[in-house]
């Protein structure tokens, strides 16, 4: 088959699938115009038209999006930032990963970052093992908030792989402080505070373990827990931790600042698939954020690895347990303020529960199935839920491969026995999706322009690359009265979530400030070495400790060799004076695994063992100026005597 063929192809699918929905009639029209006029690129011209008039994916070279994506990666343990509607990726973050292109897990100023936060125990355990996790598994990432919408400051982000919350400081897009969870066994559910503002970070354990798990408890589940934990994201410190009946899977916030609430799929407290889908029916799980902040305060709690555990079991002042779904998964708060989605996963329903219930729920006036406002059955699967704004929600649906848009109102009249379908439309995708997300629709401010669908499977979709297949990320119009998918965006292993951030939301910075805390122990260290950064070209010595600083200016280190003792521990601080937009340079010592970023203004350092005698040249291996290429230097490793 020819290019063309197949890129006519793929035109006459898009509008093959246009002629199942309502807007087919005028693409067929346009289509027909264009053809006419068209010769050889009358196939290409067919949809064109047509999404002249309706929004379209596409942004001209040198134009701007107007959202970002903060989307997970899953097992790569970074973020990706990407550009809607384009799709464009603009950049990665990494986080839990080790990355070689900017030295994340390799410089000091990362690992710093990647051991502080983790408990002594595991800090023990990684020190025989390279110090850092190798991985992580991160799979939702939110922005901060302030007054139940975006404020561009922190991006916060989970780690179910090795239990950790990570921060990401959206001016400079890098992330500065993980912490590790204790008393859980693996993040997964990450939601932030939304008013007044971020504040808490909340975060659930999934899995069921001993509390503590110190090996007095083993084999005997009748002795497993989970744990809902409250981080203070300023801090970046556990506030409390709240004991709880069954397990937790995905939480969120009510937008006044006084609940939270997680799913259980395990309310059986099972270890086995067998026993975890045994019970009809599973629950979500209402906090009570100012009974529990009370509880700490007065001392109703128990210290379990330096963190204060409220104990939140069924008949606790702290929680409530409303049925919902079998096995449910995503929990999601609508823009309104008011209505919270459950989807029922192994149930094809989404219960909506009513947050204004919730006070009376607390105080005995009603019982658990007293807030659940509506329960619309949507089909096979359902896992998530997005929003407009307009009253309308999408959910996804696992099973049917599709996405189910459905009306708030039209669902609660019918639970109250009135004639109508909340349904207004099922769109399909491909393939069975997980995550959606509209455009700034888990904030008060949704705008129901966009939504995407984070899709598990591409299968046919793209390009075969062998068995392992990209995911395919949907970009769907939802401005009109029916969904239009626009675009299908393959990638790598493996978006969970993502948020989509108007670009009036976010001010990064062009180049680094000279005093961000961020290179602190470096500028620590010159101090007492007498080492001034800006200007360095000094090596000191301190027994076998060699300190070497130097300076970047393109196409330049300040230093072009130095010399050390095999055996030295060399640590090498350099401070990039460019002050030019776009122009990073890199560190890269040959044959030592040695790599670093170091952006215009910023400082970066790296500690290795010179233990091969020889000649060793160093580079910038970011092409920063037209003498890029001779941007480069020798260390001088002499032989130890025999
Ligand atoms: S998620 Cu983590 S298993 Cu549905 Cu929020 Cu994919
Ligand atoms: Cu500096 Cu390349
Ligand atoms: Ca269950």
């Amino acid at each position: 088959m020819k290019d063309d063929d197949r890129s006519a192809e793929t035109e006459a699918g898009v509008s093959r699938r246009k002629l199942l929905t309502g807007s087919g009639k005028a693409a067929i029209l346009a289509g027909l115009a264009s053809a006419a006029g068209g010769g050889a690129v009358g196939v290409a011209g067919f949809a064109r038209p047509a999404h002249a008039k309706e929004a379209t994916s596409e942004i001209r070279p040198g134009d701007l999006d107007e959202y970002y994506g903060f989307s997970s990666s899953g097992q790569s343990g970074e973020v990706r930032v990407i550009g809607l509607p384009s799709m464009r990726e603009l950049t990665r973050i990494p986080v839990f990963n080790r990355c070689s292109a900017t030295g994340w897990g390799i410089t000091n100023e990362s690992r710093k970052i990647m051991t502080e936060g983790l408990m002594p125990a595991t800090q023990a355990f990684l020190a025989k093992r390279g110090g850092v996790y190798p991985n992580g598994d991160l799979h939702h990432p939110h922005m901060s908030f302030t007054d139940g919408t975006y404020d561009g400051r922190y991006l916060f982000v989970n780690d179910k792989a090795n239990c950790r919350v990570a921060r990401i400081r959206c001016d400079v897009m890098k992330c500065d402080k993980i912490i590790e969870i204790p008393n859980a066994s693996d993040i997964h559910g990450l939601r932030l505070q939304k008013y007044p503002r971020t504040g808490y970070v909340f975060a659930n354990s999934e899995h069921i373990i001993p509390i503590p798990n110190d090996g007095k408890v083993l084999d005997d589940p009748k002795q497993y827990w989970s744990v809902f934990t409250a981080i203070d994201g300023d801090a970046m410190k556990i506030a409390w931790q709240v004991l709880v009946d069954g397990n937790l899977d995905n939480t969120d916030a009510d937008y006044q600042g006084k609940y939270a609430f997680s799913t259980c799929y395990n309310s059986e407290r099972g270890v086995t698939l067998a026993d975890m889908t045994s019970a009809d029916r599973d629950w979500v799980v209402i906090f009570n954020l100012k009974r529990i902040e009370d509880a700490v305060k007065k001392g109703d709690y128990k210290e379990i690895n330096g963190v204060p555990v409220v104990d939140g079991r069924h008949g606790s002042r702290y929680t409530r347990y409303v049925p919902a779904g079998n096995n449910p998964h995503g929990c999601n708060t609508a823009p309104d303020g008011i209505h919270l989605a459950i989807a029922g996963k192994l149930s094809p329903t989404v219960t909506l529960l009513d947050v204004r219930r919730f006070d009376d729920l607390f105080d005995d006036k009603i019982k658990p199935r007293d807030v659940v406002v509506a329960e619309p059955e949507l089909g096979l699967g359902p896992l998530h839920t997005a929003f407009d704004g307009k009253g309308n929600a999408y959910t996804t649906l696992f099973l049917d491969s599709q996405v189910v848009k459905w009306n708030f109102d039209k669902a609660i009249q019918a639970y109250g026995g009135a004639k109508v379908d909340p349904i207004i439309q099922k769109l399909d995708v491909h393939y069975q999706p997980g995550h959606n997300h509209t455009s700034m629709g888990e904030t008060k401010e949704a705008d129901g322009k966009w939504l995407m669908s984070l899709n598990k499977f591409s299968k046919d979709r793209f390009l075969p690359v062998g068995p392992l297949h990209p995911e395919n990320d949907q970009l769907i119009d939802i401005s009109g009265d029916e969904m239009r998918l626009v675009h299908d965006g393959p990638s790598f292993a493996e978006p969970h979530d993502i948020c989509l951030v108007h670009r009036s939301k976010v001010r990064p910075a062009i180049v680094w400030k000279r005093d961000d805390p961020m290179w602190e122990e470096a500028r620590q260290q010159a101090a007492k070495d007498g080492v001034k950064l800006e200007e360095a070209a000094n090596v000191i010595r301190d027994g076998n400790k060699v300190r070497v600083y130097m300076h970047s200016v393109a196409p330049a280190f300040s230093l072009d060799k130095f010399t050390v003792k095999q055996g030295d521990e060399v640590t090498i601080t350099v401070t990039n004076m460019d002050d030019v937009e776009d122009l990073t340079h890199g560190f890269t010592m040959v044959r030592h695994g040695v790599v670093m970023e170091i952006g215009p203004q910023a400082t970066s350092s790296v500690t290795f063992v010179a233990d091969r005698p020889g000649v060793h040249w160093y580079y910038c291996q970011w092409f920063c100026h037209a003498l890029h290429m001779e941007m480069a230097g020798r260390m001088i490793v002499e032989p130890q005597p025999a």
